[in-house]
């Protein structure tokens, strides 16, 4: 590793350098695409960024848990280099090459399920969705889709559908699409619901509202990304799924955020051995390059027409060599393990912190897929602005650490899983320090 993995800042942060290329971001960059830590990177990998000052920072983010197997790891610069001096692009749907074709076997082996499997390649998270909702539909003959309180699906206009959150994903944007249904999502903290218990209070609404003869599919996040962190009650995800097998209602994973090793499984449907008829998966996949994927039941996957799934970039050869050497990376460094050695660390830390700081109301989530959800002690009011200053304090101290959650309330932890141990636990002793800093 040529990057001294160590926390190192030699300039506030931002400093110098990034806050002149942020001016210059104002000028030329649309005020829209926002930034949570305005530091302009030049170099990362292990567990650290690298910015225009010389500043090292210790990366609890992973580029929102994309950069799961590091950042430039040398499974996925080889592969991608090579394919780069190759050739970069022909277009699968006009002739295609083996990569596409490597990484739909490799998708087929490791998503959960023994059965046949096919897959269809695409470039973001939303295109997935998307395309797992036209599936589902062509497959069924169904248009109503089902998804939950508090769930991110994506931007585009489907998706905004999808994505629960007013601000920032949705507002002004619409009209939405139509024929999508939200359900109550289990949400141990705030409903106090057994898993069967919110389960059926999520089924019998959709029973009631929309009627399982009408639903072409579920969509669900099994841990939820950009809502919160919410990891629903044992039992929910199993009932939900039995309940969607019963009625010929396509059960679709979200793994996007929770896949490729991030929760100490390859997927987190697998902790409660659920296995959907759809999954889709993006971010940890490729390492970096844009690349998604729908996989599942072949014969489900094969009910759309030849031409009917497709897009210019879905697939490109680069992202494809990336994702081969992504899996590469997951194998050898048996990174499940390495997940869930670092989720116990980090469970150990943030449960001694919730000791110390009444203001932490939940310690939740699974591997390196971990969360704290503040509140006014002792109660579920949601205090945002603690969170965000112990955010603030930490970005200041060096440490890239994410918000999230309906309430804006919740910091996640994300870290790459080539994180060094001492970087781990440096990481949270500064955070220890934001929260004593801010009390
Ligand atoms: N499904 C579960 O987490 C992306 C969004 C960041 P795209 N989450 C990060 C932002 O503010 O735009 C995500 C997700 C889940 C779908 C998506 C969408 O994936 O690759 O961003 O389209």
């Amino acid at each position: 590793m040529s990057i001294a993995q160590e926390r190192r800042l030699v300039t506030p942060v931002p400093g110098p350098g990034s806050l002149l290329r942020l001016e210059r971001k104002r000028r030329h960059v649309a005020d829209g695409v926002g930034t949570t830590l305005p530091v302009f990177v030049v170099e990362a990998g292990g567990g650290v960024l690298v910015d225009v000052d010389g500043n090292h920072l210790i990366d609890l983010g992973s580029g929102i848990a994309v950069t799961t197997v590091g950042n430039a790891a040398p499974h996925v610069v080889r592969r991608a280099s090579e394919q780069l001096a190759a050739f970069t692009h022909t277009c699968f749907m006009i002739t295609p090459y083996d990569g596409y074709v490597d990484v739909c076997e490799q998708l087929g082996e490791l998503t959960p399920g023994g059965h046949a499997k096919k897959s269809a390649l695409f470039n973001s998270g939303a295109e997935a969705v998307e395309n797992a909702v036209k599936i589902a539909r062509v497959a069924t003959g169904r248009d109503a889709v089902a998804v939950f309180d508090h769930a991110y699906h994506g931007r585009t206009n489907l998706t905004m559908a999808m994505t629960a959150k007013n601000m920032p994903y949705k507002n002004g944007f619409g009209p939405f699409a139509g024929e999508v249904y939200r359900a109550p999502m289990s949400y141990p903290f705030r409903d106090g619901l057994s898993g069967p218990d919110a389960a059926a209070r999520a089924i019998d609404l959709l029973e009631k509202q929309v009627g399982a003869a009408n639903l072409a599919c579920v969509v669900i996040e099994p841990i939820q990304g950009e809502g919160g962190f919410v990891v629903p009650a044992p039992g929910f995800l199993p009932a939900i799924a039995a309940w969607a097998a019963a009625h010929d209602v396509v059960y679709v994973a979200d793994e996007i955020q929770s896949g490729f090793c991030r929760t100490g499984d390859w997927f987190a449907s697998d902790h409660e051995g659920v296995v959907p008829d759809l999954v889709a998966t993006a971010k940890g996949i490729a390492g970096g390059l844009p690349l998604s994927a729908v996989t599942g039941r072949a014969e489900l996957m094969d009910r759309v027409h030849v031409g009917g799934l497709g897009g210019t970039y879905g697939g490109n050869p680069v992202a494809c060599a990336a994702a081969l050497g992504a899996i590469e990376e997951m194998r050898e460094h048996h990174l499940t393990a390495r997940a869930r050695a670092i989720g116990a660390t980090m469970a150990s830390r943030l449960a001694d912190l919730r000791e110390t700081h009444a203001v932490i109301g939940d310690v939740r989530g699974r591997g390196a897929m971990m969360a704290i959800e503040l509140c006014a002690p002792g109660t579920t009011e949601p205090d945002p602005a603690r969170t965000a200053a112990v955010a603030a304090y930490c970005h200041a101290q060096g440490v890239v650490v994410l918000t999230c959650g309906t309430y804006g309330n919740v910091l996640r932890f994300l870290p790459p899983l080539s994180i060094p141990d001492a970087l781990l636990a440096e990481g949270f002793a500064v955070i220890a320090e934001a929260f004593a800093a801010t009390a």
